[in-house]
């Protein structure tokens, strides 16, 4: 039974139980309706407490439901019939209350929760609009900024702030179903939250967060859709803003966007679906990082935030201490944003070194050193010198040949290529790279590493740049070659961002640096194809020292830090076309983008080809989720990109 009746004296308790996160699927509705029939009836019964078995409240209807026509009784005509009984129903929230699964808590006369619960509406992530009331009624107990924010942000709040708000009536200190059922009892009427009037008007504040929201959007329709919905709701009756809510969800279901976004949403969860990643795996829980640069301190970070112990190792005293205070800067960051409460139990698992003795006994140990084969394998050699013999050897190369540094090792079965992406304890992704010789265990231990981190794993074969930063080399390519062929830096950076992307490659490159790519194509000169077409404006640039923003010149100069077009670099490009014999022509921003993504799905189709990748899906999951692709196109290999 997904949805079962029990009573504490003349408190019906209705709890729902559908694994993993009590989706309300069909059975859940009808389960709801039916017990709302039998508590309506029962006189013994003279309030409900609406609570969720497992390790969660209700996270949303059930996206897999979202490709079918929709079934009755509809989510919102369950949270109708809820919000409509003659019975106080009191809802008891722990872990994701999200979604339809907020919605109903909010047709519930009260609301309890754990502390540690998160509240939120995401459907906007899915290419939607909350469906079952919840545009309408949020406003109704939150004031109407932090609706809209919640709405058309999509991000959670916690329980805390939801009692601030007025979204929250109590915390339960420990035992939530006890403080329900309290609660329950002291309950006089119902309390409807759609009885209630908007908590204030459309304001100024009102229309600056709705503007800051919208440009974030970058083409995602919902967060337009989301923005209307709430004023609607603050504008007009009830029922007519949640008629209109209706026809909006089911709208936005069936476009494309919101197809994407889901295909996506499954996706990101399938790229451990692999019997590889199933199997036994090895402890974690001692981390050894070499390096405090910017990588290495944001890998220990990741670790150390998620409860993981590490030791990092400098060459000597300075750079330790250096590294360390990379390290404080990052933990103090996370502490800002809330992400963490205090910073001490998190530091305290931290400690340095200058001796890669001290990490004899580390479970795994990842090398974030400096991006050169010589000093990885090296690094390598001395780690085998002390590690366990089963503690696993991974290395942070973004390129580099892991099967030639995987060959260092008297096991080499133990090495595999943890990518992680700058800023390590922020980006999602994590590109677990495979060595032709690493053991299963082994791979299972990334995998266990990808989830304890909260980072979303995707396997790689070894090739230069995996899938990523391969498929990326191909896009840059294409973009200088549109240099050459006629378009300007400038021309190609708007297409970039008028696509969705949150930059454009040239100003990308400006911010990163131009020089150690520089260094990169020098080392690789001997071995290029040299019937290839190559295209040298940026060697030129880099010649004349104009390195990005670091040196105030790159593909742009830069007034007090704003990119202007650059005549010198105008000059430069128009001396490239006249020696390779190339008439310039007229691009439009879609012509740019198009060659841009037919040069990127071809190598993403030699990356498949070549068993690079599982699948296009696991492609359009590092795109988007390692170099800030749309979301809502799902990805740029996907049809609809
Ligand atoms: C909505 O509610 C519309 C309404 O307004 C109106 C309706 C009329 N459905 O993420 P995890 C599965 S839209 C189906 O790895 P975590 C997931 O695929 C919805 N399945 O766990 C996975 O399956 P598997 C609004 C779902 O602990 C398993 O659960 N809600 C759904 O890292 C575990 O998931 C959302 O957008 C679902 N709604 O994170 C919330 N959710 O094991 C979406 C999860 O087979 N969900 N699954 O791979 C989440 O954000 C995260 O799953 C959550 C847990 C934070 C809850």
């Amino acid at each position: 039974m997904t949805v079962t009746i029990t009573s504490q004296g003349d408190v019906a308790i209705v709890t729902i139980d559908n694994p993993p996160v009590n989706a309300t699927s069909q059975a859940v509705r009808v389960g709801l309706m039916d017990a709302l029939t039998k508590t309506e009836r029962d006189s013994a019964v003279r309030a409900v407490v609406l609570t969720c078995a497992g390790r969660t409240f209700v996270a949303g209807a059930d996206v897999k439901e979202f490709d079918t026509e929709p079934v009755p009784p509809h989510l919102p005509d369950v949270v109708a019939a809820i919000e409509a009984a003659t019975k106080p129903w009191v809802a008891a929230l722990h872990g994701h209350v999200l979604g339809g699964g907020l919605e109903l808590a909010m047709g519930c006369h009260w609301r309890v929760a754990m502390p540690q619960a998160r509240l939120g509406l995401p459907e906007v992530t899915l290419g939607l609009i909350p469906g079952a009331g919840g545009t309408v009624r949020l406003p109704r107990l939150v004031p109407p900024q932090t609706a809209l924010k919640m709405i058309a942000g999509g991000k959670p709040i916690t329980a805390e702030a939801g009692l601030k708000f007025g979204l929250i009536d109590a915390l339960a200190e420990d035992d939530l179903r006890q403080t329900a059922i309290q609660f329950a009892k002291a309950a006089q009427e119902p309390r409807r939250s759609l009885s209630k009037p908007v908590t204030g008007a459309r304001d100024e504040n009102f229309a600056k967060v709705a503007a800051q929201l919208a440009a974030k959007a970058r083409g995602q329709q919902s967060v337009t859709a989301a923005i209307a919905a709430v004023e609607r709701a603050i504008d007009m009756a009830p029922e007519q803003a949640l008629a209109a809510e209706r026809t909006t969800f089911l709208g936005l279901k069936a476009s494309p966007q919101a197809k994407a976004l889901r295909r996506l949403f499954f996706a990101e969860r399938a790229t451990l679906n692999d019997p590889r990643c199933k199997g036994p795996a090895r402890p974690i829980d001692r981390v050894g990082v070499i390096g405090g640069g910017t990588m290495g301190a944001g890998i220990a970070a990741a670790c150390l935030l998620r409860g993981l112990t590490v030791t990092m190792v400098e060459r000597n005293a300075e750079s330790a201490a250096a590294g360390a205070a990379r390290l404080h800067a990052v933990v103090e960051s996370s502490a800002k944003r809330g992400i963490i409460v205090d910073t001490r139990p998190v530091l305290d698992r931290f400690e340095t070194a200058t001796d890669y003795a001290a990490l004899a006994d580390r479970d795994l140990v990842i090398e974030a050193v400096f991006e050169d084969i010589d000093v990885k394998c090296d690094v390598f050699r001395q780690l085998d010198a002390v590690l366990r013999p089963d503690a696993v050897i991974a290395t942070n190369t973004s390129y580099l040949d892991i099967n030639t540094i995987a060959a260092t090792l008297r096991d080499p079965s133990r090495a595999i290529g943890l990518h992680f992406f700058s800023p390590a304890h922020i980006m999602k992704l994590l590109e677990i790279a495979l060595p032709d010789q690493v053991s299963d265990d082994v791979v299972a231990t990334a995998a266990k590493l990808a989830k304890r981190l909260g980072k979303i794993g995707v396997l790689a074969g070894i090739c230069d740049g995996f899938i990523g930063n391969r498929i990326m080399s191909a896009y840059r390519r294409e973009a200088d070659y549109l240099l050459e062929d006629g378009a300007s830096p400038t021309q190609v950076d708007d297409a970039m961002r008028a696509y969705g992307l949150p930059m454009g490659v040239f100003e990308m490159q400006d911010l990163a640096g131009l020089d150690i790519a520089w260094a990169m194509r020098k080392r690789r000169a001997a071995t290029r194809d040299p019937t290839e077409r190559y295209v040298d404006i940026a060697d030129q640039l880099c010649a004349l020292g104009r390195f990005g923003q670091k040196t105030g010149k790159g593909w742009y100069d830069y007034d007090n830090g704003m990119p202007v077009p650059s005549k010198k670099v105008d000059e430069i490009i128009a001396k490239a076309r006249s020696s390779a014999k190339i008439t310039p022509r007229r691009f439009t921003a879609d012509d740019i983008m198009e060659r841009i993504l037919a040069a990127l799905r071809s190598e993403a189709a030699a990356v498949l080809a070549e068993g690079i990748a599982r699948s296009a899906d696991d492609i359009n999951v590092v795109m988007v989720n390692g170099y800030g692709f749309p979301r809502w196109t799902g990805g740029p290999i996907t049809s609809s990109g």
